[in-house]
């Protein structure tokens, strides 16, 4: 029989990687969706577009005890990835109480409602390298001290100690993914690397002139999300739960991203990059690089993308998503996959 799985979140980047991902392993998929996305679904479920058919999607939202609680006591799961989040570090600044109310209290909502309910179901949390915010040492692992530095990092380490202790607490089987930054087509746009490679698209085919950012200097470690979604899985497969950090091992600037972005269209970044300060945060991370040496030895688990493909697949697919909606002819793209063609097309 095959495996139930249950993604909160699912509309999400991560969250449409990983839906594929695990149809792709027979699992039946199940998501749960802000009614706002059923009642809009071209708007708000352009990432799901090529599976919709496939997955079983259920209207709740992770603010809500009740909502979660009324699907997992109609539906068993043998897995649940609990990726829903306000996940943008900046938005987090400007009201840190819907952050923090959103993803610690949601997060105890979901473990609450499976303990309650599915207490063998294996659960997945969506931990993040902004954990380690300033950071105590270089790489990251899972023994460096956490040093959050806004509240959505804050809320990410409050969620990683409710995981852990219902761990502890109650013996659920209960992993914390602690993922670096991880991109791809399918990014939200108000992310650095989608901002910027889809500004080169509005600049090459001459709909802007100038793309505005903050901090060029700060260093993140960037991997592909199709790669992270797999590590994920893995997790909920082994004998033992655990904490794993998924990280490429290499670190680059904001300016780095520019450089080779702009550079892919044919254009230099230094003639368009214009310095924004209100584009900078109140703390900021200044470096992360992750050491993901626990997931490689255990889950067998490495990264298929490097640095300047990722960047180039971004700029390829969003030079053909704004060429293909202003009526402009661009080059094929290089390195895109058919899948994202797809949502490239479907995407306003
Ligand atoms: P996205 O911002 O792309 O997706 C967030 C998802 O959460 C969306 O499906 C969104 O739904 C959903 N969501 C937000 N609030 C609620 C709510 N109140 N109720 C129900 N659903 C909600 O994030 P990513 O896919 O990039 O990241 C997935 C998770 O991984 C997040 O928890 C993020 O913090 C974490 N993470 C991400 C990293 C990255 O580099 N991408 C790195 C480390 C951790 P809707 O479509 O309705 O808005
Ligand atoms: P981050 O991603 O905060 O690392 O969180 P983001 O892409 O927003 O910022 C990365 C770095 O770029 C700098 N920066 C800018 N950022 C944005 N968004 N816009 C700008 O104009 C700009 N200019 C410079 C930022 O200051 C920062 O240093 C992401 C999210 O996916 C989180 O949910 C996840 O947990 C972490 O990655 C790991």
């Amino acid at each position: 029989m095959s495996k139930r799985a249950f993604i909160t979140g699912i509309t999400g980047q991560d969250g449409s990687y990983l839906a594929e991902h695990l149809l792709s392993l027979g699992y039946e998929v199940h998501g749960i969706v802000r009614r706002v996305a059923i009642e809009q679904p071209e708007q708000r479920l352009g990432r799901l577009a090529h599976t919709r058919d496939q997955i079983h999607l259920h209207p709740a939202n992770i603010e809500s005890y009740a909502s979660i609680f009324h699907i997992l006591s109609r539906v068993q799961f043998d897995e649940c990835y609990h990726l829903a989040a306000q996940s943008f570090v900046a938005e987090s600044f400007s009201d840190g109480f819907s952050t923090m109310a959103t993803n610690i209290d949601g997060t105890h909502y979901v473990l609450a409602a499976l303990r309650e309910l599915q207490p063998k179901c294996k659960f997945y949390f969506a931990g993040s390298s902004e954990m380690f915010g300033k950071v105590h040492e270089t790489p990251q692992r899972e023994t460096t001290v956490f040093h959050p530095r806004s509240p959505y990092g804050i809320s990410k380490v409050a969620g990683f100690y409710l995981t852990m202790n219902y761990r502890e607490a109650y013996g659920m089987f209960c992993c914390n993914g602690i993922l670096f930054n991880h991109e791809s087509p399918r990014r939200g746009f108000e992310f650095v690397t989608r901002k910027i490679t889809h500004g080169v698209a509005r600049i090459r085919l001459g709909l802007a002139s100038e793309l505005r950012l903050g901090n060029l200097d700060a260093k993140r470690d960037w991997g592909h999300a199709a790669d992270y979604v797999r590590a994920m899985h893995l997790m909920m497969q082994q004998p033992e739960p655990g904490d794993y950090v998924v990280a490429t091992g290499e670190t680059h600037s904001v300016r780095e991203f520019c450089e080779i972005a702009f550079a892919e269209a044919g254009l230099n970044y230094e003639d368009y990059v214009k310095i924004d300060e209100s584009f900078r945060r109140p703390a900021e991370v200044d470096l992360l690089v992750g050491d993901a040496s626990k997931a490689r030895s255990f889950l067998g688990w490495q990264s298929s993308y490097d640095f300047v493909s990722l960047v180039k697949e971004m700029v390829q697919t969003d030079l053909e998503l704004i060429s293909f909606s202003s009526g402009n002819q661009v080059r094929a793209p290089k390195q895109t996959r058919p899948i994202d063609r797809v949502l490239a097309k479907g995407t306003p």
